[in-house]
């Protein structure tokens, strides 16, 4: 039988990369997007993948990087990120837009482009990686939250278009995660990154990645809705036990 092919945004590094890395392990022929090619064509040459640049807030990437795929059983709807905890007051509508386009167009428009592929494809899966933030509000999450769930809302959308179809919908909601999701939010501040996991145990990509390759190895008529995953050291967002 020839490999299964999974596609990977937001791949060049955090929960897309250790996601590509888990599923290749799992033996899936793993297809990595993400705007940074170089990391891309490194993480591809260790997992025997293929790269291929991919910005999703761009149509025509997105479109290019379609067209290039020829067949695809898994699409994991990573790629993401937020700008700032900013009021709602304060805001900045630049941020807001970008939140906007990266993780909801985004994932829309990666989707729409790979959907034909999931489901000739006879056994398709859709995972999209959401957040507490799609749960749970929170201050200063005004941007953030609202994209987040949207996303979840797109997700159950999609679930339900879907019904009779041989595509499968996930939704993997994490808390938090050491990546450079803080060091993205905070604009490359390392200090006020750092701070947000003071004193706590946050954690993987790699734990995440766990979870992403339990579902998508779970049987054909098994659909996993939704998981939300918490470190330890947290019962909400920003309900956190911190070891100081
Ligand atoms: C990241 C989790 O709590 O910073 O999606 O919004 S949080």
């Amino acid at each position: 039988m020839s490999q299964r092919i999974a596609v990977v945004t937001g791949a060049s590094s955090g929960i897309g990369a250790a996601s590509a890395r888990a599923l290749a392990a799992d033996g899936w022929h793993v297809v990595i997007g993400a705007r940074r090619v170089d990391r891309l064509e490194a993480l591809a040459a260790e997992i025997g993948g293929t790269a291929i640049a991919l910005d999703v807030t761009d149509q025509e990437s997105v479109d290019a990087f379609a067209a290039q795929i020829e067949s695809c059983e898994l699409l994991l709807n990573n790629a993401g990120g937020a700008l700032g905890t900013t009021s709602i007051a304060e805001g900045d509508v630049d941020e807001w837009q970008w939140m906007y386009d990266v993780n909801v167009l985004g994932t829309l428009r990666v989707t729409k482009a790979l959907l034909p592929k999931l489901v000739a494809s006879g056994d398709g899966q859709v995972i999209n990686i959401g957040s507490i933030a799609a749960r749970e509000p929170y201050k200063g999450g005004g941007g953030y939250n609202a994209a987040k769930h949207a996303v979840a809302a797109m997700t159950r959308v999609l679930r339900i278009e879907l019904l009779g179809q041989p595509v499968r919908v996930s939704e993997i909601d994490p808390g938090m995660v050491e990546t450079e999701f803080s060091i993205v939010r905070f604009g490359g501040d390392a200090d006020k990154a750092a701070k947000v996991y003071e004193g706590v145990t946050p954690m993987s990509a790699e734990d995440i990645a766990d979870a992403v390759r339990w579902v998508a190895s779970r049987p054909k008529h098994v659909n996993i809705d939704q998981i939300l995953m918490l470190a330890t050291a947290q019962t909400s967002a920003q309900v956190i036990h911190r070891e100081l």
